[in-house]
């Protein structure tokens, strides 16, 4: 390397990428999105010039805080628990979790087509043709339907909207009020029930917090009408998996869409991999799609260089 070459990138912004796969393609797309940046895959250390932004998805022990002169941290992910429970990530630095138009149109794609679905029994279809039965059910249109979507953030408001769009009579519960077009809305612990009651399909799209553990209970699961779907595209903690069981094996529950597990890869002796009630996938809802989520990262970067607001800053206090 020539000195005019080396002085160059010494005055260079740095940027670390975490990832504990290989972090080469994402490296790529970010040295294309900012090119006046040293994008590094190798970690940084003590003495080292500094480096004020890390992409990280699970960061191993001690990477992040080993990591000079950081200032900002970008999650690979949409779900943060994971990095605010692991502690690594010390309490002065701002966590941006990721929000882009590809999760958002994955999630939606996934969630309609589970619930679309079952509201026109193709699940039920394929198997009375397992068993070579010509049986048509009873059909409905979306009108005659309710879905309740828990969370209306940048995954569930989307969703809420198609619901809307297609006709179904939608709720939306979240901790604050919302103002949906056509949707009823609902906030709070006290209007969770409300919300909920009489709801067909039910769709979870919260993030897991103190308090969103263990939401769907029995308690919340009895108010649902008879016969209702369960659709969990957010993550397995919200969920008391006895009392889902519980629901499916008397026919509360009709049937669950379930993507996301309190332990992944879901263990193979665990009973709702052969629940005939449930179909699972793994954790494939809203899979990142690279190029966008480093497009959006990368204006995020730009943002704080120019002492603009950076956006889907993690609270900390509430954590998400
Ligand atoms: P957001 O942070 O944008 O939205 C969260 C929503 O939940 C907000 O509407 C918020 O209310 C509401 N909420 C939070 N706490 C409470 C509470 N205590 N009571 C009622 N409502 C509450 O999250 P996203 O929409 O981006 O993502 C949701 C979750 O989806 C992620 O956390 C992740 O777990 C999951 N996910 C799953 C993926 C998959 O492939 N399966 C992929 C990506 C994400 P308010 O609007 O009032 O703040
Ligand atoms: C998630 C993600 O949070 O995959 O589930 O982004």
């Amino acid at each position: 390397m020539t000195q005019a070459s080396r002085t160059m990138l010494a005055d260079m912004k740095r940027l670390f990428i975490a990832s504990r796969g290989n972090p080469e393609h994402l490296a790529q797309l970010f040295r294309a999105e900012l090119p006046d940046f040293d994008v590094l895959t190798e970690q940084p250390k003590d003495g080292d010039a500094d480096v004020p932004y890390i992409v990280v998805g699970r960061p191993l022990p001690g990477v992040v805080r080993a990591v000079p002169g950081l200032k900002l941290v970008l999650s690979l992910n949409a779900g943060i628990e994971h990095l605010l429970a692991s502690g690594e990530v010390p309490e002065e630095l701002p966590i941006v979790r990721l929000v882009d138009d590809g999760l958002a149109l994955g999630m939606a794609e996934w969630v309609l087509a589970q619930a679309l679905a079952w509201h026109r029994n193709l699940f039920l279809y394929a198997e009375l043709q397992s068993k070579g039965e010509w049986a048509p059910q009873p059909e409905k249109l979306a009108n005659e339907r309710k879905v309740t979507v828990l969370g209306a953030g940048a995954l569930g408001r989307p969703v809420a909207e198609h619901f809307v769009r297609l006709g179904f009579g939608t709720h939306v519960w979240a901790r604050s009020r919302h103002s949906i077009p056509g949707a009823s809305t609902f906030s709070g612990t006290d209007q969770l029930p409300e919300a909920a009651r009489g709801a067909d399909i039910l769709v979870n799209l919260l993030p897991l917090t103190a308090e969103t553990a263990d939401l769907i209970d029995a308690d919340l699961l009895a108010v649902l009408a008879d016969g209702a779907f369960f659709i969990n595209a957010a993550r397995g903690g919200h969920v008391v998996d006895a009392d889902l069981i519980a629901a499916l094996d008397s026919g509360k529950l009709s049937g669950a869409a379930l993507d996301v597990f309190r332990t992944e890869p879901l263990p193979i002796e665990d009973p709702l991999w052969q629940h005939p009630r449930v179909r699972l996938s793994p954790h494939v809802a809203a899979p990142t799609h690279q190029h966008m989520a480093v497009k959006e990262m990368a204006a995020n970067i730009r943002r704080f260089e120019q002492g603009e607001p950076v956006r889907n800053v993690v609270d900390r206090s509430l954590g998400y």
